[in-house]
């Protein structure tokens, strides 16, 4: 029986009298026209579910073109991940400039008050493949593409300030050892194996980085709440050609907030995509995530050094205490992608993409990243003409001489495709130096070739250690509870013995601490350090005695705000409808999600249900609250209940109840005196601000660090 056409494929009826397609839906004349299924040729098929065969039975007819397209097209879908930072997530925006930045720079984007750059920025993963889960502990990229009127400016950020090693050279080197072993391809997205820890012990100068992802800031909580930093020095130069050595840094209006290990490993099963839906959740509710763009501004000193810090080295950052971050703008991110493809995954950064104002500095790992990323784009989008795809065109006007190449998408005019021409009226000419323009700095260059780090490159171990002495004690606890977890998973012993051994030269009680938890002695403190030039302590690197510095610690006095945080309610049929809508109404005013979580889907009242404990999960929630009228529900006895109760309470987070809600907690033993869990007969104000206090601190640290001394 043949099934030729099923009843929803008739044809639309509004066929315009002249048979042509109806208007244009899309501003891209390359994508969806009209509401007629096509051909790339533009030809309508009349049916796209059935192959052309010699009878309803018979064999497939090799004339069948739509047929051969179609699944053609869709062989070649995909294209080669990034080698590096291949999963990511990313959102259009808005930069304005304070102003203020054009005592540094002359950059129009930075240096003019007022000013509204249109920007698309993605976050990524550095280590898995596409697929990947978003909360594995990683160093993340923070891009940002800013279409200025004087051309793409891109800064292609981490959000840790320090790289792991100090010349480009080593970067094949160190994304081979941290990429799954070669034999199984496992494991996926992860550090925690022998030949990361191989190569990062023999490589001491990887240790700063890799403590800082060790910490907490391994593991965000969100994409929304990660600093970002350029990590080399640029150079900068003003409008009167007065040049400054800065450090590039962004700064999360909603602070920055980690996850706990645990929830980061909850997360990786019940919601891979956890940090890519809650940066595509906040921006479709409202809350628009920011960031404050930072400089540190230091002289364009001879050397290249501040205060005892080599500027070239990209494994040192300069504490603010030395030279404070000065704000000079804003960036909102207020636009989801409308398609993952064409702009998440085609967008192609480059470090070179430069603009006048802002220039390069001889950071042997920035040098070599100058080639890398124009090289990577060429096999990664198909060819030369990239910069056409549409997330990568330039906002300003384009006359270059690129012709031809695999793609090609523009239909150049004219004969002029060389200079000097006199067929084409000698044009394009290039520019004189004036404003607007490119001009490379003089820089005088000399030197014996050689393959060599400066002296001051050799200090591995100064700043990771300041690093340690500046968290918390419960980050510390964290951070060496990372390395046992990391370091337990090697099966070579000797590597964790050369890992110990640097630990040894960061600082004794975290390398005891790790010891401990390996089950190994402290061993003598030799580092093993394969690469030439490594010490300790050789060269600069004191950073003029700071041993800590306040800019790295989570834990702070003074809650920030909760924007775009998120709050889960349990509430069900008894509870009351108009308190939730008061809480509600509190939470918005901040800018908050409240989720309801009750024994079915649907509405308490008017109240809208967004979760049953059967889809709820502890890591989606910055807070847990039981509102009154629970008690005798099914909610309250569902076993899934008791789990989010739990880990919340392990995670540090924030724990309210009123009236009966309050018998739930002490139903499952959960400790109404611990620090943030908050009761109260009735849902009172007094109840409401000490929850969007709590919210603000991120958690209950003194909670957390109570159970981690308790060993739970
Ligand atoms: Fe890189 C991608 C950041 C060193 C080679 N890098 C990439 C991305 C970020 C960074 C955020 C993702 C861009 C996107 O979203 O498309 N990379 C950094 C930072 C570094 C760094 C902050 C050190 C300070 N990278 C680095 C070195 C090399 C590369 C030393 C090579 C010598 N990076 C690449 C690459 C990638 C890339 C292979 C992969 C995909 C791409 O460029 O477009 O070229």
């Amino acid at each position: 029986m043949s099934a030729r056409r099923e009843p929803d494929q008739t044809p639309p009826t509004d066929v315009s009298p002249t048979g042509a397609p109806p208007a244009q839906t899309s501003p891209d004349p390359r994508s969806q026209q009209g509401d007629r299924l096509t051909t790339a040729q533009g030809l309508r098929v009349d049916d796209t579910d059935h192959s052309l065969k010699a009878g309803p039975r018979g064999p497939v007819l090799l004339e069948d073109h739509h047929l051969r397209e179609k699944i053609t097209h869709f062989d070649h879908e995909r294209i080669p991940e990034r080698v590096v930072h291949a999963r990511g997530a990313a959102a259009h925006g808005v930069f304005t400039a304070y102003g203020n930045a054009s005592a540094i720079t002359k950059a129009g984007f930075l240096a003019t008050e007022g000013q509204e750059t249109e920007v698309f920025t993605r976050f990524s993963t550095v280590v898995g493949s596409r697929g990947s889960a978003d909360t594995v502990r990683d160093v993340r990229g923070f891009s940002t593409k800013f279409y200025t009127e004087e051309g793409t400016y891109d800064l292609v950020a981490n959000v840790i300030p320090v790289f792991f090693i100090q010349d480009a050279i080593k970067f094949p080197d160190l994304i081979h050892a941290v990429k799954p072993h070669p034999d199984r391809e496992i494991p996926q997205a992860q550090s925690a194996h022998d030949t990361f820890w191989d190569f990062a012990s023999r490589h001491t100068e990887t240790q700063h980085t890799t403590i800082w992802f060790m910490s907490g800031r391994g593991i965000p909580a969100s994409y929304r709440t990660v600093e970002g930093f350029g990590v080399h020095t640029f150079r900068m130069e003003n409008a009167e050609g007065k040049t400054s050595l800065v450090k590039i840094h962004w700064k999360p209006v909603a602070g920055v907030h980690s996850m706990v290990w645990e929830e980061a490993q909850l997360a990786q099963g019940a919601d891979p995509d956890f940090h890519r839906r809650d940066l595509a959740d906040a921006i479709e509710h409202g809350a628009f995530p920011e960031w404050e763009l930072g400089l540190q501004v230091m002289p364009d000193s001879e050397d290249e050094m501040f205060m005892g810090i080599d500027l070239l080295d990209p494994t040192k950052l300069v504490p603010e205490e030395l030279c404070p971050v000065q704000k000079v703008g804003r960036l909102v991110l207020n636009a989801n992608p409308t398609n993952y493809f064409a702009e998440t995954e085609q967008v192609a950064f480059h470090p070179g993409h430069l603009v006048p104002g802002i220039q390069v500095t001889n950071d042997p790992l920035l040098q070599g990243r100058l080639f890398s990323y124009l090289d990577t784009q060429i096999t990664r989008l198909g060819g030369p003409n990239f910069a056409q795809l549409p997330i990568n065109r330039t906002h300003a006007p384009v006359n270059d001489m690129l012709r031809d190449g695999m793609h090609q998408t523009a239909i150049h005019e004219g004969l002029g495709t060389y200079l000097p021409n006199t067929l084409a009226g000698g044009l394009p000419t290039a520019s004189p130096a004036a404003p607007g323009v490119f001009v490379t700095l003089p820089k005088p260059v000399a030197g014996d070739k050689v393959r060599e780090n400066p002296l001051s490159f050799g200090d591995h171990f100064t700043q990771p250690r300041m690093f340690w002495n500046s968290l918390s004690p419960i980050e510390q606890a964290h951070t060496a509870a990372a390395y046992v977890f990391e370091l337990g998973k090697c099966y070579e012993q000797s590597v964790r013995d050369h890992q110990l051994r640097a630990l040894a030269k960061i600082d004794a009680d975290l390398c005891a601490r790790v010891a401990a938890g390996l089950g190994v002695p402290v061993p003598d403190g030799e580092s093993g350090d394969a690469s030439p030039g490594a010490g300790e302590g050789l060269g600069a690197g004191d950073a003029d005695g700071v041993t800590r510095t306040a800019a790295i610690s989570e834990v702070k006095d003074d809650p920030g705000p909760i924007i775009g945080r998120v709050i889960g309610v349990f509430a069900d049929d008894g509870s009351d409808e108009e308190e939730l809508s008061v809480l509600r109404t509190a939470l918005k005013a901040e800018q908050a999600d409240l989720k309801v979580i009750a024994s079915h889907l649907g509405t308490l009242g008017v109240q809208p249900v967004e979760r049953t404990p059967v889809t709820a999960r502890s890591i989606e929630f910055d807070a847990v609250v039981l509102a009154d009228g629970l008690a005798a529900s099914p909610l309250a006895a569902h076993p899934r209940t008791r789990s989010i109760l739990e880990e919340a309470f392990r995670h540090g987070k924030a724990i309210v109840a009123w009236g009966d809600g309050v018998e739930v907690l002490d139903a499952y033993g959960i400790d109404t005196s611990a620090e943030g869990v908050l009761t109260d007969t009735e849902l009172t104000p007094d109840l409401t601000q000490g929850l969007v206090r709590a919210v603000g601190l991120h958690r209950a640290w003194e909670r957390l660090a109570a159970l981690d001394a308790a060993g739970t």
